[in-house]
């Protein structure tokens, strides 16, 4: 009985190797890295209990009940997004939703430096001569994005930094994108981001942005994107 035991374990560990990489686990829904009211007063504690717990929650939901009826549990976002366009528009509109919020949360901190780190700076006055002119193309890609939708700093294929918008939950990675790359800093410019504590003043929210970026993990998802383009 042992012996088949072990033959069994033995089997499935080898069919885990065989399949290389493990690339998508079932999709997980993050844990919130702070609590609700962390980012106040830049984003207020209801906002962000509201945004996470329904609206990301909801995405979530519905990207996995589509996953799971499409058939894509075996396939990472990254590939879904690759070919976005070929399946059924939920999956762009939920799994966008799902992902661009889970990254989001990450570039977000309580305790941020303020000012990007050496690496993110460099890479930034390459690409854009300054962080001024950086910070000015961001703000009004934020600005102007008419209607709800992102803007974002990405890491285009020559390795060089770009800033976009996208419309609704699209993103870089996604093959109807106008710009394509791999995203390393985003801001949601949907009304349910900001509309509790700023109303339409979209711009002062996309001004307090900069008050709770994590710019480490913005020099982490740089590294990253900058390895794999
Ligand atoms: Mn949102």
């Amino acid at each position: 009985m042992n012996r088949i035991l072990l033959l069994l374990a033995g089997v499935a560990s080898l069919a885990l190797l065989g399949s290389g990489k493990v690339k998508a686990q079932a999709f997980q829904f993050p844990t919130l890295p702070y609590a609700y009211n962390a980012l106040e007063p830049n984003i207020d504690a209801q906002t962000m209990e509201i945004h996470y717990s329904r609206h990301h929650k909801a995405y979530y939901n519905n990207f996995v009940k589509a996953a799971d009826e499409l058939g894509l549990a075996g396939l990472s976002l990254e590939e879904i997004f690759a070919n976005v366009s070929k399946y059924p528009v939920t999956v762009r509109n939920n799994g966008g939703g799902y992902y661009n919020h889970m990254l989001f949360w990450e570039i977000l901190s309580p305790t941020s430096a303020g000012k990007p780190t050496e690496t993110v700076l460099k890479a930034i006055d390459t690409s854009f001569g300054s962080f001024q002119s950086f910070k000015e193309a961001f703000e009004n890609a934020a600005k102007s994005q008419f209607g709800s939708g992102w803007a974002w700093l990405s890491v285009g294929a020559n390795g060089k930094l770009f800033v976009s918008s996208t419309p609704n939950q699209d993103n870089p990675l996604m093959d109807v994108a106008t710009q394509k790359g791999k995203p390393i800093l985003m801001i949601d410019v949907w009304e349910h981001a900001y509309y509790l504590k700023y109303q339409n003043k979209r711009a002062d929210y996309v001004t307090n942005f900069w008050n709770i970026v994590n710019w480490s993990r913005v020099e982490e998802l740089y590294l990253e994107a900058y390895k794999q383009k």
